[in-house]
């Protein structure tokens, strides 16, 4: 690697991140709910896999009607998750580890239990008042607009006291902030930095792109204040630390994506972007009526993403987070070659351009829920919707058959840690029930198979440090029309990796270009190693392989 590039290089980009969902991934005490005794428990699982960081879902005091996504007290720890010295300890054990912790930063919104909104609620005197969004109802007394919240229902809900609606974006529990209010911008920075001093390596910022809306012009994902407040923020609290920052959006596009990550931007490092999730939805259902996958299209949007950003800005990659399906369920096979697909999804995501995450319980393969009653399900926005597909003459079967599919709480039924009764996970009663796959999908299983899933992460992992092309290398496509393999290459200083796998339970023949021909080096594979490419390969099922092309030459040393 060429000197200017080390310096250059921040840390995170080398590093792979890791996702927990605190109420699902480790029970100290046996109340059902996870927590961050259980946490620090299973620490040692996590550097031993090599991850970097962990992006640690919302663990704020919270009356959880969004698991947390609904915080009334920036400033504390959700008892039910411990306490703020358990917290300190956290940190402490996992930056022994090597290991930094990414708190989840929700400021679109507080919970409305939050001592803000009581204060709001009551007087339109208090200052608090104005830390969230008010209107005067419609001349018919309805709401002021027909805005529908993400949970369900209106997006409004009247105060009689203060003789006005407020605007929850998602939910009623979860009343959006002000951000236009310097006074709510700068209570926001001092907590930030608050935390910033704890010692925590960075944030993940929930729904980010909607902080800069503007309710009264219907403007709401990306509104025209957006960056300015991003900048503002990046002023107060994030410059000149070596913090790692994630904007999610679900509205970001290749257009726009490097106005926040851009080099000169001083936003963010990079963002969660979904386009590559939605591309699979239903064009009027949405992610209850999935549509079947296609390749062709799912590859254009990653190739987009990877030549937007080639130069200026930085991807985050990831396939799985608490919101979404299981990654193996979703896009390989969770029967016959589960452990086979498993791996070519993991070894496509991490070689492309940008730092991987991993969601808890990916890295053994754990599958989608198969829930078959409604009352099984827990998650605020499954259920809200029931309620409104039912109306609207969905059947229960079918919709229970989407939220299987689709559905948030695919992800969040507990960490799979062993075959015992509830997976290890509690001594109690779990807060959702256990995958009863756990008998045979749990990492004490998978950790002791030399050819299991998580050896197969932690090889990706090491590569990753080891190869500065994975890191730095441009990105280059191959063979996008072909609508059952995803190949490209990747080059760094006349090093050269080629990428190919099959995602298909078909063997499958691939033509490959000429260039590329001739003798490799396997640096990893899920099937028997190749030693060198021919013109036309014969790929397995779900076969997926990492060479190193044309030179016995190593990557270089380590970052
Ligand atoms: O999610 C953002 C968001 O828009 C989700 O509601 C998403 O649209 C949905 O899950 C996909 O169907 C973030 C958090 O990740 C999520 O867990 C929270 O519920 C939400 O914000 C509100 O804080
Ligand atoms: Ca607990």
């Amino acid at each position: 690697m060429n000197d200017a590039l080390r310096e250059t290089t921040r840390w995170w980009q080398s590093a792979t991140g890791y996702q927990i969902y605190p109420r699902s991934f480790c029970d100290s005490n046996g109340d059902g709910i996870g927590d961050i005794p259980g946490i620090i428990s299973k620490l040692d699982h996590l550097r031993d896999l090599g991850i970097g960081f962990i992006w640690l879902s919302p663990v704020y005091r919270s009356p959880m009607a969004d698991n947390g996504y609904d915080i009334s007290d920036y400033r504390d720890i959700a008892p039910e998750f411990g306490t703020m010295e358990d917290f300190d300890r956290l940190v402490a054990e996992a930056k022994a580890r090597g290991i930094g912790i990414v708190m989840d930063l929700v400021v679109n919104h507080s919970s409305s239990d939050h001592p803000w909104f009581h204060a709001a609620r009551t007087s339109r005197e208090a200052p608090e008042h104005e830390y969230y969004i008010w209107r005067d109802a419609a001349p018919d007394g309805g709401p002021p607009n027909d805005h529908q919240a993400a949970f369900g229902g209106s997006a409004w809900t009247f105060v009689p006291g203060v003789g006005k609606y407020y605007l929850g974006h998602f939910s009623p529990e979860q009343p959006d902030l002000n951000w236009q209010n310097p006074v709510l911008r700068q209570e926001i920075y001092d907590m930030m930095n608050w935390w910033l001093a704890r010692g925590i390596a960075g944030f993940r910022m929930d729904v980010i792109s909607l902080i800069g809306k503007d309710v009264d012009a219907g403007l709401y994902e990306e509104g025209p204040f957006l960056h300015q407040f991003l900048q503002e923020m990046h002023r107060e609290t994030l410059a000149d630390r070596d913090i790692v920052t994630i904007g999610e959006s679900w509205s970001v596009s290749t257009d726009t994506a490097r106005l926040y990550c851009g080099r000169d931007r001083r936003e963010l490092d990079m963002v969660f972007q979904f386009n590559h999730v939605v591309e699979g939805w239903d064009p009027v259902h949405g992610k209850w009526k999935p549509k079947p996958f296609d390749l062709v299209a799912f590859k254009r949007v990653l190739n987009d993403w990877q030549a937007a950003l080639a130069e200026d800005g930085w991807n985050s990659l990831f396939l799985s987070n608490h919101d979404l399906p299981r990654q193996v369920s979703k896009y390989g096979d969770d029967g016959a070659y589960r452990v086979k697909s498993a791996k070519m999804l993991a070894t496509v995501v991490h070689l492309l351009k940008g730092t991987p995450f991993i969601y808890q319980g990916e890295e053994i393969g754990m599958t989608n829920a198969t829930f078959t009653r409604i009352d099984q399900f827990r998650d605020i926005e499954t259920l809200g919707h029931y309620a409104e597909e039912i109306a609207r003459g969905v059947t229960p079967e079918d919709f229970i058959a989407g939220a299987n599919e689709n559905g948030r709480d695919n992800a969040r039924t507990p960490m799979q840690w062993n075959a015992g009764p509830k997976a290890g996970f509690t001594d109690g009663t779990p807060w959702i029930e256990v995958n009863p796959n756990h008998a045979t999908i749990n990492a004490e299983a998978d950790r002791t198979d030399a050819d299991g899933i998580f050896a197969h992460y932690q090889c990706l992992i090491a590569l990753r440090k080891d190869w500065p092309v994975i890191v730095h290398g441009t990105y280059r496509p191959i063979a996008t029309d072909d609508g059952a393999v995803f190949a490209y290459l990747r080059e760094l200083d006349g090093v050269r990796v080629a990428v190919i796998a099959n995602f298909t339970s078909e063997e499958t023949d691939f033509d490959l270009p000429v260039e590329l021909v001739g003798a490799g080096r396997c640096l990893l594979s899920n099937d028997v190693p190749r030693t060198s490419l021919e013109r036309r390969l014969s790929l397995a099922p779900f076969e997926a392989f990492v060479m190193s092309i044309g030179t016995e030459r190593s990557g270089g040393d380590r970052q």
